[in-house]
């Protein structure tokens, strides 16, 4: 099997009152395995080698056969984008950013405030299932925008604004539904308590 589900590094009630227990337990060992299964379901047999990392398989959509393209779009963006939500999300987050993500956003965005409110318009305002992200972008700028489905800012030309993603947000009901039902606004607040600022920062000196 070409891909697995990474264990994650913190329990699954270490996100609590944030994001709860029962609907991180689901959300990674269901929804986020399903989708690594049905990835390797679809890659199993059409005689693609795919790369190690599954970013650069989402990475090189065009080079996947035609006919297995939308199944590894999907079932691959699934698996990639949790992959790298667990990441941005931790015990002991929410505090502040800081460093040269700090300048950046006080620079292009006026604050800390500014920018989230920014982040949370396009969380809020993505209609149905997706995701909202915060990225670099080609001019080396601080950018937020949001994607449908599975897809990402490099899934492919005019899908998101094309930055390297910093932050991301799952969007779809089951990341929220548990505990929030149709409320998605106090989630998307509730998620910047468990932001893990220093590894955003990381990905954003990484994407400079
Ligand atoms: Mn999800």
């Amino acid at each position: 099997m070409p891909y697995t589900l990474p264990k994650l590094k913190y329990a699954y009630d270490a996100l609590e009152p944030h994001m709860d227990a029962r609907t991180m337990e689901i959300h990674h060992s269901k929804h986020h395995q399903t989708y690594v299964d049905k990835l390797n379901a679809a890659l199993e047999g059409s005689g693609f080698q795919p790369p190690d990392c599954v970013f650069d398989l989402l990475k090189n959509l065009d080079k996947v056969p035609e006919n297995i393209r939308q199944t590894v779009r999907n079932q691959g963006g699934g698996a990639a984008n949790h992959n790298f939500f667990w990441e941005v999300v931790g015990p002991g987050g929410g505090e502040a950013p800081a460093g040269a993500l700090a300048e950046a956003i006080e620079k292009e965005y006026g604050g800390l405030e500014a920018f989230q409110k920014k982040f949370n318009e396009a969380a809020i305002g993505q209609f149905a299932s997706g995701w909202a992200w915060a990225g670099v972008d080609q001019n080396k700028k601080l950018c937020v925008c949001s994607t449908p489905n599975h897809d990402a800012p490099y899934t492919g030309a005019g899908i998101g604004c094309g930055c390297i993603p910093v932050l991301v947000l799952d969007i779809w009901e089951h990341a929220y539904y548990l505990k929030y039902q149709n409320r998605r606004p106090e989630f998307v607040n509730a998620f910047w308590n468990a932001v893990n600022w220093p590894q955003v920062e990381a990905f954003y000196r990484k994407a400079l």
